[in-house]
């Protein structure tokens, strides 16, 4: 079984996400997420709009996530690798090269992002009336 691991906020989900979680779970047969925790967001200096109990209920609606485990700090990836035997390690490209480290425990790969939206784009936009453009 070739398991996946990916990370993040998953906040006021949209189709960026889901396009990146089923990309990453197409690389392989299992996929974890890494689901940043509300402690963590805040010291990220980033408030999710939804709890990281809803956030987490919602990911594991959706079919390409098979498990979905807390992210509390930022030095935890490499015991999640190791701890969950994974093969490979997916993000999106915002963070090229960012965790090139993990290159010594599991295939690292960046993923293009969805283009033209985002979480931040959706609370802009709803502020200001505005629809998906
Ligand atoms: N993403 C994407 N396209 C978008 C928006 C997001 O591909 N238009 C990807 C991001 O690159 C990331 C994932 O979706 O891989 C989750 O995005 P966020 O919830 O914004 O995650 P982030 O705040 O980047 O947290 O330790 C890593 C952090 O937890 C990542």
């Amino acid at each position: 079984m070739k398991k996946v691991l990916t990370y993040g906020t998953y906040d006021l989900l949209h189709y960026g996400h889901i396009n990146l979680l089923k990309r990453a779970r197409d690389l392989g047969d299992y996929l974890i997420v890494g689901l940043s925790t509300d402690e963590f967001n805040a010291s990220k200096h980033k408030e999710a709009y939804h709890s990281y109990e809803n956030r987490k209920l919602i990911l594991e609606a959706i079919r390409y996530v098979d498990e979905v485990i807390p992210e509390n700090n930022w030095e935890q990836k490499i015991d999640d690798v190791i701890n969950n035997n994974v093969d490979i390690f997916v993000m999106g490209d915002d963070w090229e090269g960012k965790f090139d480290f993990l290159k010594d425990y599991c295939e690292v790969v960046y993923l293009p992002r969805t283009v033209g939206v985002s979480t931040t784009k959706i609370k802009t936009d709803l502020f200001a009336g505005d629809k998906q453009s």
